[in-house]
């Protein structure tokens, strides 16, 4: 009570802008270290510049900076009168890097992405105030890096969400929170049930309403997409055993596998792993990844995909169509299937015309390179008479079945 009377009665503002390098890494990668560490040091040097002592209105002191790590900064700018001030020192920062960064008469293409939180209006805490700015630099880099961002009122309820739906994740996990449910895919010729897509749910009560959109990013971020891919997996693999023994089926069961699985070199050997322990042939799994994980060259992300496709399941790329593969990169990806976004199906006749066409084109790409197609969201019968028609191997949609649960789907598979 007493700190905040004083507070308030002296008005003091401490703004901490929290900076991060952006492209810092590529500089390391391509010229070495030696050159990365001059880098750090000429920033430092010209940051330090920037917010001398001799700046009457800020008047900074000499523990004003700290390196906190790598390519990261912090600048503490006390007794600022209006939060105002914070942004135009950012604002000073940022024209450091105006036109790249030169070294050595190399000019780099860094620059910097920053995060600012003000004391005491967003926290009281130190170690709080830190954690605020640097959540607002996150927001900076995800608003295309090269810009400064204030803490808001909005980042702090994103934190919140993520920290619930991550708490919510964790209880799961441990809890046996989690379950699938089950999408049937249609073969267009003949409208038999040729695969099932399963989809994942969480009934942990802080996840009340809160769908795979939302939870999986997260679990992406925290690092648990790890243990929930594998539960998925080995849930699926199950289901499909019971359905072959017990339910005469010959179809695919179809699993997504987050990005991340990518960039994971242990990933192949533990799908074998579970496909050798339910002894199911791993031609009867084919695992879905979001054309967006693929990133055009990344050595890493093919090898994964080149050892899975050794292990025998197929490989389809999701939602595709909303990533950036360059259509000469589809012959490096070893996959058998394109699943096309839903977004395009919905555009079928909607009189955007280049959106409405993606579906041909990406049938007429499909062909060229040998791969499967499956129309994703068929929500009418127009939608799935004009695939029919255009020679779309498989589709799913509400129009054909929604997602359903083990008990319902096995009924469906008796009809
Ligand atoms: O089922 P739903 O519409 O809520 O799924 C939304 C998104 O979440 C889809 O893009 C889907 O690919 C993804 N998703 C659903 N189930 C899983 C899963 O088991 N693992 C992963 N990694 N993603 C999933
Ligand atoms: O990205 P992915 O293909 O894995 O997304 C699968 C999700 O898409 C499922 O969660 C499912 O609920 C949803 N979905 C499937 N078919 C339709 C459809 O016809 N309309 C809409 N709106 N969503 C669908
Ligand atoms: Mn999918």
């Amino acid at each position: 009570m007493i700190e905040q009377a004083k507070i308030s009665k002296d008005k003091q503002r401490v703004g901490l802008l929290y900076i991060d390098l952006d492209n810092f890494k590529q500089v390391n990668d391509q010229y070495g270290h030696e050159m990365g560490d001059k880098l750090l040091l000429k920033f430092s040097e010209q940051l330090w510049s920037e917010i001398r002592p001799s700046d009457q209105v800020l008047k900074p002191q000499e523990e004003s900076i700290a390196r906190l790590a790598g390519d990261e900064f912090v600048v503490l700018l006390p007794d600022i009168k209006d939060t105002i001030n914070a942004g135009k020192v950012a604002s000073r920062i940022l024209d450091i890097f105006d036109g790249g960064f030169e070294v050595e008469g190399i000019t780099h293409l860094t620059y910097a992405s920053i995060g600012i939180a003000v004391f005491p209006d967003d926290a009281k805490e130190p170690s709080e105030l830190l954690h605020f700015a640097d959540t607002a630099m996150y927001d900076a880099k995800q608003n295309g890096r090269n810009c400064f961002r204030f803490f808001t009122q909005e980042i702090a309820d994103t934190i919140k969400q993520r920290q619930k739906i991550e708490y919510g994740l964790r209880a799961s996990l441990e809890n046996d929170q989690l379950s699938l449910v089950f999408m049937p895919i249609f073969d267009c010729d003949n409208d038999d049930i040729v695969a099932v897509e399963a989809l994942l749910r969480c009934n942990a009560p802080e996840l009340e309403k809160i769908g795979p959109d939302q939870f999986i990013p997260v679990a992406e971020s925290t690092g648990l997409i790890k243990d929930i891919d594998l539960w998925v997996i080995d849930a699926a693999l199950q289901r499909l055993v019971t359905l072959q023994q017990q339910h005469n089926f010959t179809g695919k069961m179809c699993i997504n596998i987050s990005g991340v699985e990518l960039n994971n070199e242990h990933f192949p050997s533990q799908v074998k792993g579970l496909l050798e322990i339910y002894a199911v042939a791993p031609c009867s799994v084919e695992l879905e990844v979001t054309e967006t994980a693929l990133v055009a060259g990344n050595k890493a992300c093919l090898d994964t995909l080149h050892a899975l496709r050794e292990v025998g399941v197929s490989l389809a790329l999701d939602d595709f169509g909303t990533g950036y593969t360059a259509f000469s990169q589809l012959i490096h990806y070893p996959a058998h299937c394109l699943k096309i976004d839903r977004s395009f199906i919905s555009d079928l006749f909607s009189g955007n015309d280049p959106r409405s066409k993606m579906v041909l084109i990406i049938q007429n790409l499909a062909e060229l390179y040998g791969l499967r197609v499956i129309a994703e969201g068929v929500e009418t019968e127009e939608q799935l008479n004009y695939l029919k028609r255009h020679g779309c191997d498989w589709a799913q949609g509400y129009f054909l079945s929604r997602p359903m649960a083990w008990d319902d789907l096995l009924k469906r598979l008796a009809m």
